[in-house]
């Protein structure tokens, strides 16, 4: 997420002047927020309808798993309904019927009640959330904590049975406190302050029966390194981590605690750089076993990856956890973050999550805005349909690739010659180097054989 553009603390109101015919006396919505937006089915990739899928049909059957199950879609509150079309460059661009530009309580509860409709209305049970995007902050830590379980009680009973978090998550580096970051922040206050933030975000989103939590380190790296201690930093993040374990085996969430890679924005050098970088920090600090790694697409191509690398390096690590499903834009050098559209990426994607054997208890969050020009409500739902049918078209394929075995086959024969009495031995680790000398001697120069690029590439195109 691009995180510089929420909508600014105003005077709170409840209903503004020009929405009072659907302002009840409380100054509760009255009616629907998607007047005209019906429930999204599957229609077929025949179909020519915006508000339709067209490859995404929750309860078919792929590779002996419904769709909905391989693919668990969750909507980012932060984006769909605090997402503004600002930039840094121009004032908001979006101006939903529902909203009246005040961040009081009405609004974040009308908020979460538009939420909830648009959950139903596409056919996603899950939802991920920041504190701060659902419930404004007060004058103090205790008001504001009031005021997100005032919302989340509402959150509550709007999820009835069926809807839940995929994850939640603390909202540390929009307020000034944390321009030197949260954990790693020079201000051992912060720290504190920052601590006692996930300790209650862990509570609400225990209370709303979510599935996983995330630590994503918004601030948590530097600008230049002329003042910073990195070391102490670092074990100041390690020690915060802990202590995220210990409150979380305390109050029973059994959910997966996720770290969310990206290597910089909002700082110039961001701690969680990339997945390598972040299973590192935790193999360092003894926290293998606690935390696996929510990746974003958007953020592996920050770091100079593709989105499927950083995936396939937290899989074979046994640690991928969730996938914050978005993608950037090969010419723009920042987080775009936009719904994934390129259904070659998808597929690739999709081929690790098979083989990871799915998601749960993660799965694909939707971490993707509406372009600064798109300023339909409808284009909310067009948005996400785009990118549901982007990823389950991705599913679809992958499940081809491997009912088909080729690509499979062409990977498993490249590397035969280590299927062999002397290739077992050396990924036995039994092979010294005097012995493979003998070896290499004997048998002089070795064949080495074409690595089938090309071939590669063919029957991966001939699945999309
Ligand atoms: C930031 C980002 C965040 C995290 C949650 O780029 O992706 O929205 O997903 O804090
Ligand atoms: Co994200």
């Amino acid at each position: 997420m691009n995180v510089f553009f929420f909508i600014a603390n105003a005077v709170p109101e409840t209903c503004p002047a020009d929405l009072g015919e659907k302002c009840g006396e409380d100054g509760e919505w009255e009616g629907e927020f998607f007047p005209g937006i019906p429930e999204i089915k599957y229609e077929g990739p025949s179909s020519k309808k915006p508000l339709a899928y067209k490859w995404y049909n929750a309860e078919e059957v792929i590779l002996g798993k419904k769709m909905k199950d391989w693919l668990r879609f969750s909507v980012a509150f932060w984006h769909t309904f605090r997402g503004t079309g600002g930039d840094p460059f121009g004032a908001p661009t979006k101006s939903w019927p529902w909203e009246d530009g005040t961040n009081s309580i009405d609004m974040a509860k009308r908020r979460m009640r538009a939420n909830f409709e648009f959950l139903n209305k596409l056919g996603v049970d899950r939802w991920c959330f920041h504190d701060r995007d659902i419930a404004p902050d007060g004058k103090t830590l205790e008001e504001t904590n009031s005021n997100l379980d005032e919302v989340v009680a509402l959150a509550k009973e709007l999820q009835g049975d069926k809807i839940r978090p995929l994850w939640g998550t603390a909202q540390l580096f929009m307020h000034p406190r944390y321009m030197h970051g949260a954990a790693t922040s020079s201000e051992l206050g912060v720290y504190a302050y920052a601590a006692a933030q996930v300790k209650k975000a862990m509570e609400v989103t225990h209370y709303l029966g979510g599935e996983n939590y995330v630590f994503w380190g918004g601030r948590e790296g530097y600008q230049t390194l002329l003042n910073t201690d990195m070391e102490r930093e670092l074990d100041h993040l390690a020690s915060f981590l802990e202590a995220a374990v210990a409150y979380k085996k305390k109050i029973g969430f059994n959910g997966t605690l996720l770290i969310e890679p990206k290597p910089q924005e909002p700082t110039k050098h961001q701690y969680d750089w990339d997945a390598a970088t972040t299973l590192n920090f935790l193999r360092k600090y003894g926290l293998l076993g606690e935390f696996k790694l929510n990746i974003e697409c958007n953020h592996a191509t920050l770091s100079g990856h593709s989105c499927h690398h950083d995936i396939e390096t937290a899989r074979i690590n046994g640690l991928l956890g969730n996938i914050d499903a978005n993608t950037g834009d090969p010419q723009v050098g920042w987080d775009t973050d936009q719904f994934m559209t390129d259904i070659g990426e998808a597929t690739m994607v999709m081929l690790s999550v098979i083989k990871n054997g799915g998601l749960a208890p993660g799965g694909f969050n939707f971490d993707a805005k509406l372009r600064r020009e798109s300023t339909d409500v409808e284009d909310l739902f067009i948005s996400h349909i785009g990118g549901m049918d982007t990823l389950a078209r991705g599913l679809r394929n992958a499940a081809k690739l491997i009912e088909d075995g080729s690509l499979a086959e062409l990977v498993r024969k490249r590397y035969s010659s280590f299927d062999t009495e002397l290739g077992h031995q050396i990924e036995a680790g039994k092979a010294d180097f005097e012995m493979l000398e003998k070896i290499a001697m004997e048998w002089g120069e070795p064949k080495v054989a074409s690595a089938k690029q090309e071939l590669a590439e063919m029957i991966f195109q001939s699945a999309l």
